[in-house]
């Protein structure tokens, strides 16, 4: 495990030699122009190069490296200084020793100060500037249910009937006091006349309805938002992760505020496979995702994913993106709100039947995710 953790850093590590180069060059570059061009005195000249690359550094790191989402500038960028400072006092103080003191030959002397300052300067960052505290929220209060689940519905009316019988059937078992919100969405089949008449057998079955079809973003929002659960799960009307596997979610949610089903993980289950193209799209947008938006979570789409009361509230108040990629959207609001989320393996059978149109969803998610990268910077999410 502890291997496992140290890897983590591996590339963190190489992204921060690599803003190492740059800045290095930087600096040198400066302070060639300033000297050369400007006639300005080397040490001055040397002052200025260093705080160019200090500060061009810090936004690369920032942004590529540790990836943090605050916004308080200032703040970072002093911490950051300030390590780059000790950093240079460490190099000073290291020379002296080794080459003054120790009389090792002064290339091979800077080489190791280099590699050990490189070192200081990449932890201190990491665990200290650009160190977020994760939080968790579990207010003590009284709740109408135990849990609330949110279905986004899309012309269901062949899968949704199945779906919240067995939902049912589960809550009873299991002796949760559940509510279950299924949310439709413009619906223009029979999904409305069919749920409505199922809320006699089945407790706490609440519809709500859009005139128009807004999206599977906007509905998930709109079903949370009416949720009185002490947690609330989002789940597909196709049952395609089946509801027993609340119970594998529930053991995270009383450490984390975020717990989300993974059909990526070492121990998922995935039977029948979506088609390949499906799939290929899946896989480019999962490699976008984790390279621009957020890293470290390997399935950002699969339909279930559970929440404290509170994270939801909070993080559904701040959704925009109205369609598909407001998976990726509500994790990126959980961690620039400093949330804990952990992904846990789950079984997912995929339905034949899909509302997800390859080129039109796909493209449409792009932009989103440019979208949701623009409000990220902007600090809208906080
Ligand atoms: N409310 C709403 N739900 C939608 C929309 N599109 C899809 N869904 C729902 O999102 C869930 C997943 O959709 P599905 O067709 O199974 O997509 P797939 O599993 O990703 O292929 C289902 O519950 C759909 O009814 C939409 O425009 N509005
Ligand atoms: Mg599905």
């Amino acid at each position: 495990m502890k291997c496992k953790a140290l890897f983590r850093q591996f590339f963190p590590f190489i992204k921060y030699c690599i803003v190492g180069v740059i800045g290095t060059s930087i600096d040198l570059f400066i302070v060639y122009l300033l000297v050369e061009f400007f006639g300005f005195n080397p040490i001055v000249a040397a002052l200025f190069g260093f705080l160019f690359a200090v500060t061009n550094n810090f936004f690369l790191n920032k942004f590529w490296t540790f990836r943090v989402a605050s916004t308080n500038y200032r703040k970072l960028w002093i911490k950051f200084f300030l390590v780059s400072s000790t950093g240079l006092s460490i190099t000073l103080l290291l020379m002296y020793l080794f080459w003054e003191i120790f009389g090792i030959y002064y290339l091979l002397a800077k080489l190791l100060t280099s590699g050990i300052v490189l070192i200081w300067n990449f932890l201190a960052n990491k665990f200290w500037t650009f160190h977020i505290k994760e939080r968790f929220i579990d207010i003590p209060e009284k709740y109408d249910f135990t849990l609330s689940i949110v279905i986004p519905a899309f012309n269901e009316e062949n899968r949704i009937k199945n779906t919240l019988i067995l939902i049912d059937n589960f809550l009873k078992k299991n002796n949760i006091l559940g509510e279950i919100i299924v949310v439709s969405d413009g619906s223009t089949d029979r999904t409305n006349t069919l749920v409505r008449a199922m809320t006699d057998d089945i407790d706490n079955l609440r519809l709500v309805v859009h005139k128009k079809n807004k999206g599977k973003g906007f509905s998930v929002k709109s079903g949370v938002l009416v949720s009185k659960g002490k947690y609330i799960l989002m789940t597909d009307a196709d049952n395609s992760t089946p509801i027993e596997e609340y119970n594998l979610l529930r053991k995270k949610i009383k450490t984390h505020g975020v717990v989300i089903g993974s059909r990526y993980l070492k121990n998922s289950r995935v039977k029948r496979k979506q088609p390949s193209s499906r799939i290929f799209i899946g896989r480019v947008g999962n490699l976008l995702i984790r390279f621009f938006i957020i890293d470290n979570i390997l399935d950002t789409q699969c339909g279930f994913k559970l929440f404290t009361h509170h994270a939801a509230k909070e993080i559904f108040a701040r959704q925009k993106v109205t369609r598909f990629g407001f998976d990726v959207e509500a994790l990126v609001i959980a961690k620039s709100l400093n949330y804990k989320i952990v992904e846990v393996p789950v079984s997912w059978f995929n339905s034949l039947e899909s509302r997800f149109r390859p080129i039109r969803d796909a493209i449409q998610t792009f932009f989103d995710l440019i979208y949701i990268k623009l409000n990220l910077w902007s600090g809208r999410y906080r």
